[in-house]
């Protein structure tokens, strides 16, 4: 029954901190002395980099990175993010500054702008505003340990930046992924990133949230990462603000009779190769199920990272024949899907019938890779269900809002009755009395 496939999936999709594995085990004993699940390790990291500081950063990043780093090794040097710049091809260049383009286009335009009204009352008016601020200081997580993610610094500077966020410091596992990527040195260096840190895990994560010596505490922390950094994103939370608890990549296709089998497999296998990732075909076009089974050995056989995707696919995904368009939509609500690609002849008359996707694809020639890349709106998305109520990151998520309020003497003397009732109800005499004492 798909409605029990489904909560499967789900149940193994979102990140879990309360197991342990016989691998964790190991690796707890030797550096904690005891075993401990994923969460209980967050909660001694984090612990620890917020009393101890630096020196617990540099000791789990030692430790679990395997990386011996000092308050000045750890910052990328700026003749590092230049050098590395300097030797990238014009044409990943001209790739970085096209991407760049179109995010801080499409953000631009769905930026939110101070609001208000100016409200008669009595002889007098009340003015009100929501004014908005960007954020002075944020951190973002890049991962750096199954590949190098460029993209994903793309996806969260350029929001901040069209935000106008000033302050933006740069964690990266010490990794040939990550903060000794040339290309991922490169784009930030493009973006004009001058704040890297060859740091990763929830000892980054803590070290951003409470600040360490040579590392600034942010206000808020974005971007995605493993087990780790969302547990402890989780944890940080409060302290500072962060964006969403990101779990493992997933795409619903949902497809009818004008779908390609092979078009549908090839945009399964894309999130599948993020292993884990998870890819969910839901049909009602009975003979797309075994084409798009035949297509997916096919296509495995011929992929550079085939085995890693099939992993993925075998553990994480499904292929759903569902009764009509309507039971597919019902389906693709219940999973909440990170993305959602809809492959039929008129995917807008589907938008409608769906509440629930951190992202949406349109139609035959919309891969989740052009959202992924290139289009513009960012690919940090709500994954693991929380569709449900998450959304994916844009340039809003970088600003905070204060409301302003102004009254005169008129408008005070006319709203001041209501003022009075209220505190007379909650017997808060000094709020009736800060009114009364401006009345004439
Ligand atoms: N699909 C990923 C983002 C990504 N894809 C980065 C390629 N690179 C999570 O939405
Ligand atoms: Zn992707």
């Amino acid at each position: 029954d798909a409605t029990a496939l489904i909560d499967e999936l789900r149940a193994k999709l979102s990140p879990r901190g309360d197991i342990v594995s016989e691998a964790g085990r190991q690796r707890t004993i030797a550096l904690f002395g005891e075993a401990l699940s994923p969460q209980q390790v967050v909660e001694r990291i984090c612990g620890d980099v917020k009393t101890r500081g630096l020196d617990a950063l540099l000791h789990y990043t030692e430790k679990l990175d395997r990386k011996a780093l000092t308050r000045e090794s750890m910052r990328v040097p700026a003749e590092e993010l230049a050098a590395a710049h300097a030797k990238a091809s014009p044409e990943f260049l001209q790739t970085l500054r096209h991407i760049r383009a179109n995010i801080e286009e499409f953000q631009k335009a769905i930026l939110v702008h101070d609001a208000g009204v100016k409200r008669p009352a009595g002889k007098g008016t009340i003015e009100l505003r929501q004014r908005y601020l960007p954020l002075r200081r944020i951190g973002v997580c890049v991962p750096g340990g199954a590949a190098a993610y460029p993209s994903t610094l793309l996806m969260t500077i350029v929001p901040a930046q069209v935000a106008g966020v000033k302050e933006i410091a740069v964690v990266v596992p010490p990794t040939d992924f990550g903060a000794y990527n040339i290309d991922v040195l490169a784009t930030c260096h493009e973006l004009g990133v001058t704040e890297v840190y060859r740091v990763g895990g929830a000892q980054a994560v803590a070290a951003m949230a409470y600040g360490v010596d040579g590392l600034p505490q942010v206000d808020k922390i974005v971007g995605p990462g493993n087990l780790f950094v969302a547990l402890a994103k989780k944890h940080v939370y409060g302290e500072v603000d962060i964006d969403s608890i990101a779990g493992p990549s997933e795409v619903v296709v949902l497809a009818d009779d004008t779908a390609r089998a092979d078009f549908v497999a090839s945009d399964l296998i894309s999130q599948a190769e993020h292993s884990p990732g998870s890819g969910v075909l839901i049909t009602w076009h009975e003979p797309l199920i075994s084409a798009v089974r035949d297509e997916l050995t096919k296509q495995l056989a011929r992929l550079e990272r085939g085995d890693l995707a099939a992993r993925s696919l075998t553990d994480y995904s499904a292929l759903i024949l569902a009764r009509d368009a309507a039971e597919a939509a019902r389906l693709t609500d219940l999973f909440a899907p990170e993305h959602l690609h809809i492959s039929t002849a008129a995917p807008e008359a589907m938008v409608a019938g769906i509440q629930n996707a951190g992202a949406i694809f349109l139609g035959h020639y919309t891969p989740v890779a052009m959202g992924d890349y290139v289009a513009g709106p960012s690919h940090v998305l709500p994954t693991g269900g929380t569709a449900r109520f998450a959304n994916g990151l844009c340039a809003n998520d970088f600003l905070k809002r204060s409301s302003l309020i102004a009254y005169d003497a008129q408008s005070l003397a006319a709203d001041a009755p209501h003022v009075q009732r209220m505190a007379d109800k909650e017997g808060l005499t000094a709020h009736r009395a800060s009114v009364d004492i401006r009345l004439p």
